[in-house]
């Protein structure tokens, strides 16, 4: 592949001003996708001052109209779902009946953004004064910057947009450096919608490109997800700037509980998928498991069984479970809480973390490979193996005695609190959970990965402060007016204040 992919700016492909550019590598086998431009703060001032001057245009346009761009989007992620998703395995790992599943979640979200542009929007609201109209309405708030990461690389990029843009706002997308293949698929859509110039712009590139979005004075909303490290930073640079909004979704140390009367098949099923679903590289994988003590050992056995045999390989192969990790750094991190928890004195039950050489399928020798490492700790101790994200197929067997209460004072011993599942016959327990647990998205029976759109989506405590998810987006990419109609020829004030102007002749 000789070309270099450019920029999408003000509806034209651009080199844009750096010199710099850099490599998708498909981290199952190390070989060379595509070469990209980098983009440096400069390009996204272009791109910021490209989307301010569409917004005017774009905003007036009806929501139907704005969609009619969208539907356009959505028809070539259901035509192309196949084709798309083998990309999505080859830059990102994920195996690909996730690839092909990361495909039909934008789809998923694209319909839901177009159609809801056909759905009443704000309320009528009742006055006290019947000669007066009361309403809400929603106003676009302007640039909307974009900044998405890796791991569902044309998913994410379109719950952040699809609703963005149908509400009027026009967009600066920063994708994640990892995943530029899939973000220039993003921008030739928009490109072939023929959405209008400015409307849709993207800058390829790092985090220097995503801080000078951050940083602009015209972007009006920041919607962010990614690690808890970035998303943190960037609320605290924005925390003393009025005007600006910031959505963010961040990371978990998210867990599921299995009460003492759980059908264990059902247990391990959910455990299985939740920690090693994208080789752990979810928000949500679950990197906890908290386990009554009258089927612990039966679930530690079998969920140990299940770790050891589960397979790791090629993710274009539909009989693998687990792709590779993202990149080599990302490994790194990965073997070094492998470290971190030896070090602590856990019980290391199954150690994937180097695969024996047989395990690499043939060609794959420069893929990022890491397998489950699973261990028991003791729930009470205070270790960073427990309490901090790794973004891997990293998992900790935490035994409890007692009832739920102590279930989920353990599920709530962390700064995060993203998603969870609870493993339970009983539905008192279920109840104890659903209503006590801190989690932005919970589980009955079911892994806790799965989110579908038109849900919720996000998370409390560190885990985030929006909810980057269709109807909620809304709140994020709008601002609300009461508008209030007079119509009579006098002013009536509410709360019986009184309209008369009196004069001095009055007194
Ligand atoms: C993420 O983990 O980064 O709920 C997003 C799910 C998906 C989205 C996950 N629908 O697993």
């Amino acid at each position: 592949m000789t070309e270099t992919y450019q920029h999408y700016i003000d509806g034209e492909w651009v080199t844009g001003k750096g010199t710099d550019t850099f490599t998708s590598e498909n981290p199952a086998t190390g070989e060379r996708l595509g070469e990209f431009r980098r983009g440096t703060p400069a390009d996204v001032d272009s791109a910021v001052d490209a989307a301010d001057a569409a917004y005017e245009e774009w905003r007036v346009l009806s929501r139907i109209d704005r969609a009619e761009f969208l539907w356009d989007v959505y028809h070539e992620l259901r035509d192309r779902t196949g084709e798309l998703g083998e990309i999505v395995t080859r830059e990102c790992g994920k195996e690909i009946s996730e690839g092909r599943a990361d495909v039909v979640e934008a789809a998923h979200m694209v319909e839901w953004a177009a159609g809801d542009a056909r759905h009443p929007k704000g309320d009528v609201v009742p006055s006290e004064i019947a000669a007066k109209d009361a309403y809400m309405r929603r106003k676009p708030r302007g640039v909307t910057g974009c900044i998405t990461p890796w791991n569902f690389p044309i998913a994410i990029p379109y719950w952040h947009m699809a609703v963005a843009l149908v509400e009027g706002n026009t967009v600066v997308f920063k994708p994640a450096e990892q995943t530029p293949w899939c973000a220039q698929i993003i921008a030739e859509m928009f490109d072939d919608a023929g959405i209008p110039p400015g409307v849709f712009n993207m800058v390829q590139g790092f985090g220097d490109a995503g801080n000078a979005i951050v940083e602009s004075d015209d972007v009006a909303t920041v919607l962010f997800t990614g690690s808890a490290e970035v998303g943190h930073s960037i609320a605290t640079d924005l925390a003393g700037e009025s005007g600006k909004r910031v959505a963010c979704e961040m990371g978990g140390k998210n867990a599921i509980v299995v009460t003492d009367e759980a059908d264990l098949d059902i247990a391990v099923h959910a455990a299985v998928m939740s920690s090693f679903k994208t080789t752990g590289q979810r928000c949500v994988s679950s990197e906890r498991l908290i386990v009554h003590t009258d089927v612990y050992e039966e679930f530690r056995d079998r969920f140990v069984a299940a770790a050891s045999s589960v397979a790791v390989g090629d993710p274009l192969d539909e009989t693998t479970f687990m792709g590779p990790l993202i990149e080599a750094g990302h490994r790194e991190k990965v073997t070094e809480y492998a470290d971190i928890a030896r070090e602590e004195g856990v019980n290391v039950l199954v150690d994937r973390t180097e695969l024996d050489a047989e395990e690499i399928p043939e060609g794959h020798a420069e893929g990022h490979w890491a397998g489950p490492f699973v261990y028991e700790a003791d729930p009470d101790e205070d270790l960073r193996c427990t309490s901090e994200e790794v973004f891997g197929p990293h998992v900790a067997l935490l035994e409890y005695e007692g009832d739920i209460e102590r279930a989920v004072e353990i599920q709530n011993d962390t700064a995060y609190g993203l998603a969870g599942a609870i493993v339970s016959e009983d539905y008192r327990q279920i109840n104890y959970y659903r209503d006590h647990a801190e989690l932005g998205l919970a589980y009955g029976n079911l892994p806790c990965i799965g989110a579908e759109v038109q849900l919720p989506f996000g998370g409390v405590k560190k885990s985030g402060n929006g909810y980057p998810s269709a109807r909620e987006i809304i709140e994020a990419v709008t601002d609300r007016t009461a508008w209030t109609l007079n119509n009579s020829k006098d002013i009536q004030m509410a709360q019986g204040l009184s309209a008369d102007i009196t004069t001095e002749d009055d007194a």
